[in-house]
């Protein structure tokens, strides 16, 4: 479908466009669509841009992504399409490989999945090689298998658009959790180390621009950046930022609204 620049919300149903033909390509699952619909309503609730307060989200999660040993991004389908080559990027400057690990019919559409990353021009993409192949204890989904060079051996694990299952389960394994969710509610936002409540597309680029700064720090500037942190705290902000937009939005006649939103 071909949509018009100057249609007022061209900018969101381009994105919509694209989780759709990637749905038609196998690399979106079925259910990405219903994920991507959730996430554009909570992303109105954050007015569609990027609050403060997820800027000092990205903030941290660069830093403990620069400071792990053995970092790994984890891509799913709805990520594969949002932002690849900005995912390939990010895990150049930050030196953390990705990792395709899907949650449905993980068999048929990994490779689909890792050939978009690397046309997009990744030049390694973990978790296609069944020989590489082991799983996650705990889960009984196709989430479970990962791999061994992979999620299976990280510090930290960078999981955009997750199910809470598998953040518990990569938390009991020891693991340092950072995802990326617009739903601050949901059991990947409360059970992450780091939860950035922003929209993957405007997070992963704002990330690239702060891995390139925080790259000059030292360790314990590093360090300094994370021990302020706090994501119950971070939550808790996030939620305060929507229910006051909320209420000052209740407050405006409707016909002002129709301006803002
Ligand atoms: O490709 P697969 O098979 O691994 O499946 C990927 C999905 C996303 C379908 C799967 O992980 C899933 O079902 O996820 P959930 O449980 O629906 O959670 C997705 C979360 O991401 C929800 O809380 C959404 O609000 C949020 N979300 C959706 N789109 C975005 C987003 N968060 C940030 N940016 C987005 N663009």
């Amino acid at each position: 479908m071909t949509i018009p620049d100057d249609h007022p919300r061209a900018s969101s149903l381009k994105t919509r466009e694209k989780i759709i033909e990637g749905m038609h390509s196998k690399i979106v699952a079925e259910a990405g669509l219903i994920a991507h619909g959730r996430g554009e309503a909570y992303d109105y609730l954050l007015g569609e841009e990027t609050p403060s307060f997820a800027l000092i989200q990205e903030k941290v999660a660069v830093a403990l992504l620069l400071l792990a040993e053995k970092p790994i991004i984890s891509i799913n389908g709805n990520v594969a399409v949002l932002c690849p080559e900005e995912m390939i990027l990010l895990s150049k400057i930050i030196g953390a490989p990705l990792e395709v690990n899907l949650f449905y019919n993980r068999t048929e559409r990994e490779k689909i999945v890792a050939k978009k990353l690397l046309d997009s021009g990744a030049e390694l993409v973990l978790g296609v090689d069944a020989e590489h192949h082991t799983s996650i204890p705990e889960l009984t989904h196709s989430r479970r298998v990962v791999d061994k060079r992979g999620i299976y051996s990280a510090d930290v694990v960078f999981v955009p658009l997750e199910d809470g299952d598998r953040t518990t389960a990569l938390r009991k394994m020891g693991k340092k959790v950072i995802t990326v969710d617009l739903n601050p509610l949901s059991r990947t936002s409360l059970y992450s180390n780091i939860t950035i409540v922003n929209n993957v597309i405007r997070a992963i680029p704002e990330m690239i621009e702060i891995a390139k700064e925080l790259k000059e720090y030292k360790q314990a500037e590093l360090e300094k950046i994370i021990n302020a942190f706090d994501n119950n705290e971070s939550l808790k902000s996030t939620l305060t930022f929507i229910s006051e937009r909320l209420e000052k939005l209740a407050k405006v006649e409707l016909n002002k609204l129709k301006n803002i939103e």
